[in-house]
């Protein structure tokens, strides 16, 4: 079981790592690895259960914040129709984007980053991705919204990158042009 003290934290070269695409059929570890990180968002969004072990809520988590250099990570939220988005993304890619942008009007986060780092980090408002399951399928998806800013969120972090790279150092609240803010709750 995936909890907080497995959670590599900013400092750590592994998170400046570009992750290695994974191959299939996947091994046992790849396997339980994806398993375990979609349950740590499970749990990590149950009363009890973050109570019960500290954990801190999270939406997504790339595999390289938990040590492994496997190029996936999991997702789990809902949209903004109320369903709900549960996967593990193997080999993830961004296959076209809109103009426009959006950014969360809060900043984002980072279960990685144990502060707040204030600002905008802008982001494209649309996306269509593909990426492999679990189960050696190939998936394509257009998403908007949070789990479209989540998803570039985790593959950033497949790429060594980090949100805060993306904020504006002279001014972090500096206007984003196209886009349109997300308001988050
Ligand atoms: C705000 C939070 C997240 C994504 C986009 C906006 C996810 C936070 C959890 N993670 O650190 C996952 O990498
Ligand atoms: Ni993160």
């Amino acid at each position: 079981m995936i909890l907080m003290e497995h959670i590599i934290r900013e400092g750590h070269p592994v998170l400046r790592t570009r992750t290695e695409e994974v191959t299939f059929p996947l091994t046992k570890e790849d396997r339980k690895l994806a398993e375990e990180m979609l349950q740590y968002l499970i749990n990590s969004q149950d009363e009890e259960m973050v109570e019960k072990y500290n954990l801190r809520p999270g939406i997504g988590l790339a595999a390289n914040q938990v040590n492994s250099l496997k190029r996936m990570f999991a997702l789990h939220l809902e949209d903004d129709k109320g369903e709900q988005l549960s996967f593990v993304a193997i080999n993830p890619k961004i296959v076209s984007h809109s103009v426009e942008q959006t950014y969360i009007e809060s900043g984002e986060g980072c279960l990685s980053v144990d502060r707040v780092v204030p600002g905008y980090v802008p982001r494209y408002a649309r996306i269509t991705v593909k990426f492999m399951t679990v189960d050696g399928k190939e998936q394509k998806m257009r998403l908007k919204g949070l789990p479209a800013i989540a998803f570039q969120h985790e593959l950033d972090h497949l790429n060594g990158i980090m949100f805060f790279d993306r904020i504006n150092e002279q001014n972090p609240f500096a206007e984003i042009p196209d886009a349109t803010p997300f308001i988050r709750e």
